[in-house]
């Protein structure tokens, strides 16, 4: 059985001062809970800890999670955070591997693994992102380039509890675009990434790991992604940047 998930991800929007208002119209619209659904928002690093303390001042029933980290515990690293300086400020989930880090930033799946296995290490659930391009898409490769993604990235990773580790398929041709990807392409490639989970960790592990869709996803659209077996929620970019619309996805999730 696994909770559904709606994750928030505001990439490079809102000052802190303009997170803390977000996050306080957040929690006043989520004011009667979110049930099942486990709600995770990702602010920007800066933002963090504002909306952290908006969650315990109100007693708001989302989680914190970064956007990004780097592997190693401290040191010579310009302009990176450490895992135990994210689980210090209360973020209890982070975003890996995403398409706009991997594409601008050249993040490897390598890298990639190496995050998981550091926030692993720190009790802090990765939100790990895979996707196709769309020249990919169209050659009809799509599954098989996931997959392969899906390998390099959770290689050598232990999951003892399932609910600790989160997947998110982000086509990168309908991320940001208002090109949605149907709940039937959605289904196909989350199913193809929950097999795979059961050929490496087993059928019960893959069974209780949640598999997000992300990409253009909205209050609109997403009780038809929902409604998908192997999708257990979503990644939301521009539409959680609203506290209406975002709770919105939350309420239909519920
Ligand atoms: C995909 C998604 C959130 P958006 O990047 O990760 O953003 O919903 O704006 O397409």
């Amino acid at each position: 059985m696994r909770n559904r998930m709606i994750a928030g991800n505001w990439k490079m929007n809102k000052t802190y001062t303009e997170g803390v208002v977000l996050a306080q119209g957040l929690a006043k619209e989520l004011a009667d809970g979110t049930g099942d659904v486990d709600v995770v928002v990702c602010p920007p690093t800066v933002d963090l800890k504002g909306v952290a303390e908006v969650i315990k001042q109100e007693g708001a029933p989302f989680s914190l999670g970064a956007q990004n980290v780097y592997w190693e515990e401290s040191g010579a690293f310009t302009g990176e955070t450490a895992p135990g300086m994210l689980t210090n400020i209360g973020a209890t989930y982070c975003i890996i591997g995403h398409s706009e880090r991997r594409g601008y930033f050249g993040e490897s799946d390598e890298d990639i693994n190496k995050k998981a296995k550091a926030l692993m290490a720190h009790d802090i659930v990765p939100i790990s992102c895979c996707g196709e391009p769309l020249e990919v898409r169209e050659a009809g490769k799509h599954v098989e380039f996931v997959v392969d993604q899906i390998k390099k990235d959770t290689e050598g990773l232990e999951i003892s509890d399932p609910s600790k580790y989160v997947v998110a398929y982000e086509p990168i041709w309908a991320i940001g675009t208002g090109k949605t990807a149907t709940a039937d392409d959605a289904q196909e490639v989350c199913g193809a990434i929950r097999k795979t989970l059961a050929e490496i960790f087993g059928q019960e592990t893959a069974d209780g790991i949640r598999v997000l869709y992300g990409g253009s996803a909205k209050p609109e659209n997403v009780a038809g992604f929902l409604e998908k077996e192997d999708v257990d929620g979503a990644l939301v970019g521009g539409a959680s940047l609203k506290a209406d619309s975002f709770a919105a996805m939350v309420k239909a999730a519920m």
